[in-house]
């Protein structure tokens, strides 16, 4: 075949990362990661690839939107060659997007804080795509499920400047939602999953039908398209040994480990390093399983090597894995502040949503951070807020707990996932609830025994026990409470109530307490640092 022809045949894909729409976001190390994998993937099989990322918070002051053409530049350097500093005054490279006001959707009214759109403006994003050529296939990817008024908002620009050019919707949102993301959002075709169910992409775009898609053979994320990329977010494996009740990575990852080689790992954070890149984050859910085989050899690696980065773990770790071993590698080896997962120091809580971790087991590898070197304040230890069946008084005790051993504590509150154990439960409880509502009879004193059994849920049980509020409404999402109650407060229609925002499990009168205890954590967390 002659170069001519090839180059006319090339096929050619655009991908998107859409805006978000959100009470609140901030760039705590967020790149679209299935995109960015997948934009390598398709430039192996020789297909051109451009990007628009409407979260790229140094979008607005690049010149041209990159092509394949200039796209292997130092990421590190802007379009004229100059080095910008590794950070705009966050520290790691986190930061503030571009933020616009705007109506909260009648599903939010509710909630008393602002909404906003977040991202490069509609006309920028509209004159980007403008002065992109016609590609043969869109790809568009979601993030969070309750993002997606973002996605609309993507597919109908794009498929304004693109009309009749197929749309693929893929990634999270896609993928637990996905009737709801079909009829709302409107692709052309939507793949649920992880990549190993890209056929109908790879048909579209003429690629083989043998292309191996296992995350073990995935090349490096392409960071190309970023004029200036203060990090580097990457994964070494998919997957996690737990099924945790309020998690749904069973339903992203599948019911399988894998994991890349320490040496393909360890290549691409060289590649990365050598571009001038200081800070590497993992998304992975479970980085520290099987430690020696994957993150101990990796971590060596690192080390010997001699370069300096920042690794950072905003996806909580297990402390269950660590070592003394791993801990001292993870302390030379350049990890920040490493952040775990504890959740609860609720005994019960912990049993019950999966046994990830005991207080022992907590208690143990805070001995062994500290004495791998990692001082008080130097780790961050995460705690859900808002589970069922959770007191305001247990995320306090929490809160005290990990702060006596030392913890910096980051709260991030609960919301139901759906593709999750807690997602199920609460649509039987809200399918009861509208029994009980639609048959008054049924209601009284059976209601609280008819419930425990309709859920058959010991969780459920607990939160009678454990809440200062009465039965039935402790534990029970109560904006949830009836579906379709006239104001699009249906949890299992509408994913815009799964954002963490909604306090989906408290009372509004709880607000007051729950910043008391938000300011709680901020104090305690200023006064470890100071320890
Ligand atoms: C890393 C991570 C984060 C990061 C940032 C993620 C980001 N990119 O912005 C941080 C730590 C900041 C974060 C925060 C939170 N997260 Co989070 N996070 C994850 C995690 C572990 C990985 C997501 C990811 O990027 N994966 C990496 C890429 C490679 O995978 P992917 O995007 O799914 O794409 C794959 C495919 O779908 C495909 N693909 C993607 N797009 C497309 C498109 C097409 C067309 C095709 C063909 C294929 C395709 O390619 C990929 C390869 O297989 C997931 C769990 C998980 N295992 O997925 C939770 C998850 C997404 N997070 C979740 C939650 C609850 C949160 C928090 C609310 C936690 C909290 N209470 O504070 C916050 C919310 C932050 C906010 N601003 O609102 C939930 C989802 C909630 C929801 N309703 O959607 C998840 C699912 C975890 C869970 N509990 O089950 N998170
Ligand atoms: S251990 Fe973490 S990643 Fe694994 S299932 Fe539980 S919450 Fe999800």
């Amino acid at each position: 075949m002659n170069n001519k022809n090839s180059t006319i045949n090339k096929k050619s894909a655009l991908l998107i990362n859409p805006p978000v729409y959100d009470f609140t976001a901030f760039d705590l190390w967020s790149k679209p990661l299935g995109l960015l994998y997948l934009s390598s993937i398709l430039k192996q099989q020789n297909v051109e690839v451009e990007m628009l990322d409407y979260m790229d918070r140094h979008f607005a002051g690049s010149v041209i939107l990159r092509s394949n053409k200039v796209a292997t530049k130092d990421p590190g350097l802007d379009s004229s060659g100059t080095r910008f500093p590794q950070n705009d005054g966050q520290r790691y490279g986190c930061g503030h997007y571009l933020k616009t006001h705007v109506p909260k959707p009648a599903a939010l009214k509710h909630v008393p804080r602002h909404y906003s759109r977040y991202g490069i403006l509609k006309e920028t994003a509209k004159s980007r795509l403008r002065a992109l050529k016609r590609p043969d296939l869109i790809i568009v990817t979601s993030i969070m499920t309750y993002w997606y008024p973002g996605v609309i908002e993507a597919i109908e620009s794009v498929r304004n400047v693109f009309p009749n050019v197929p749309v693929a919707l893929g990634g999270v949102y896609a993928t637990l939602c996905p009737k709801h993301a079909l009829e709302t959002a409107k692709p052309d075709f939507l793949v649920q999953g992880g990549l190993a169910s890209l056929n109908e992409v790879f048909e579209q775009l003429a690629i083989p039908a043998s292309v191996q898609a296992s995350f073990a053979c995935f090349p490096a994320p392409d960071y190309t398209y970023y004029n200036r990329c203060s990090y580097v977010a990457l994964r070494m494996s998919m997957g996690c040994p737990f099924n945790c009740s309020y998690c749904a990575q069973r339903t992203l990852c599948a019911d399988t480990f894998t994991a890349k080689t320490p040496e393909r790992v360890f290549e691409e954070i060289a590649a990365f390093a050598a571009k001038g890149i200081e800070n590497i984050v993992f998304y992975d859910d479970a980085l520290l399983y099987d430690a020696d085989k994957y993150i101990k050899p990796l971590l060596r690696k690192i080390i010997a090597s001699g370069m300096k980065i920042n690794i950072h773990t905003p996806n909580g770790l297990h402390l269950r894995y660590l070592d003394l071993e791993l801990a001292s590698l993870m302390k030379k080896g350049g990890f920040a502040s490493p952040r775990f997962s504890l959740e609860s120091a609720d005994a019960r809580l912990q049993n019950e949503t999966g046994a990830k971790i005991t207080n022992e087991g907590f208690e143990r590898a805070v001995a062994i951070l500290k004495q791998a070197g990692f001082k008080n304040g130097e780790f961050t230890i995460y705690l859900l807020m808002g589970m069922p069946g959770q007191s305001l008084k247990d995320v306090e005790e929490s809160i005290k707990y990990v702060h006596s051993f030392g913890g910096r504590v980051s709260l991030s509150e609960y919301s139901v996932v759906p593709g999750t154990k807690d997602f199920q439960r609460q649509l039987q409880i809200t399918n009861y609830e509208l029994q009980i509502k639609n048959n008054k009879t049924a209601a009284g004193k059976n209601y609280e025994r008819q419930l425990a059994v309709s859920t058959n849920s010991e969780l459920l049980r607990g939160a009678k026990q454990r809440s200062n509020l009465d039965f039935p409404n402790a534990g029970l999402p109560r904006p949830f409470s009836a579906r379709n109650d006239g104001q699009g407060r249906d949890f299992a229609n509408e994913p815009l109530l799964h954002n963490k925002s909604v306090f989906p499990l408290f009372e509004t009168k709880d607000w007051q307490e729950i910043m008391r205890i938000k300011n709680l954590a901020t104090k305690l967390n200023a006064l470890t640092a100071e320890d």
